[in-house]
């Protein structure tokens, strides 16, 4: 694990890589965006996932100012794909429960996009945001939700169905996107209770005009499987592992 001054030596140091994990249209086979992974680039340690940090990071408040590196550096990555010519992607950041309840978040995020000339693009942000942290305080959840709504960015609720989900909040908060969780999209084209719950789930999300995501998709018969359900977007190492900006941009150019 990291330490709280290795976090603060790796904030000042800039210690922090975001990669990126392609999300596929249901329909088109497209690339529609991608959700954005921090890593830590350790000197000794080496490549850190979230797990070994972002515990660390929760704690001692940390994520706060992490999480703005992440941000500010999805924007200039997003600059950069649009100087390339790259069609605009939508991309989804995580966002922790002491970051969604910053006062002024939403201008916190407006003047990022301001700072980087993306404020004509705001619909190619997505905030994923876990349910636990929705349902703490739903009315201030909602006011939350809806100032970030009114500069255009997407909402997403991530991790769906792990937590202590009520189908009421769906009506509720004003969010866009839902994302099924990984352990319902594990093999459901062989394990009938997940393929009950995930079609049950994109129904229900479709009638409430909510767009589904299928996290953790990894072989071609559980894409095949959600594609007839009527998922949205699909997301997996079926199509590629969480890879740096480069990987990423290589991967949108290469695929077809
Ligand atoms: O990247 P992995 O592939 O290991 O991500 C594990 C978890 O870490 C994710 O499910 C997500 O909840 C969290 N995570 C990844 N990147 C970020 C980030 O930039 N901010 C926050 N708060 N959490 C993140
Ligand atoms: O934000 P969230 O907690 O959902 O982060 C997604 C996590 O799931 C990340 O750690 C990411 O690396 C991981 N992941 C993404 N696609 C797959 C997959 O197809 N299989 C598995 N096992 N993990 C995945
Ligand atoms: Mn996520
Ligand atoms: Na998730």
């Amino acid at each position: 694990l990291v330490l709280e001054d290795e976090l603060i030596q790796a904030l000042e140091e800039s210690w922090f890589r975001v990669f990126y994990q392609p999300k596929i249209d249901g329909n088109t086979g497209a690339i529609v965006g991608a959700e954005a992974l921090v890593r830590c680039q350790h000197p000794q340690k080496g490549l850190l996932p979230p797990a070994k940090f972002i515990p660390i990071a929760e704690a001692t408040g940390l994520i706060v100012p992490i999480g703005l590196q992440v941000l500010e550096q999805v924007c200039q990555d997003q600059k950069q794909w649009n100087n390339l010519g790259l069609s605009p992607l939508k991309i989804a950041v995580n966002l922790s429960p002491l970051q969604f309840r910053q006062a002024n978040l939403d201008q916190t995020i407006a003047n990022l996009l301001s700072t980087h000339g993306l404020m004509l693009l705001p619909n190619f942000l997505e905030l994923e945001i876990t349910e636990s942290c929705l349902i703490a305080n739903v009315p201030r959840a909602c006011e939350i939700l809806t100032s970030l709504a009114n500069l255009g960015i997407t909402l997403a609720i991530d991790d769906f169905g792990t937590g202590y989900s009520s189908l009421e909040y769906l009506q509720v908060l004003p969010v866009n996107v839902v994302k099924i969780d990984q352990c319902f999209v594990r093999g459901l084209d062989t394990n009938p209770k997940n393929a009950s719950i995930v079609k049950s789930v994109i129904q229900l999300c479709h009638e409430l005009n909510l767009q589904v995501v299928a996290e953790g998709v990894e072989t071609v018969t559980e894409a095949r499987f959600l594609q007839n359900l009527g998922c949205d977007q699909l997301q997996g190492y079926l199509f590629s592992r969480p890879v740096p900006e480069s990987e990423f941009y290589q991967f949108c150019l290469d695929w077809t």
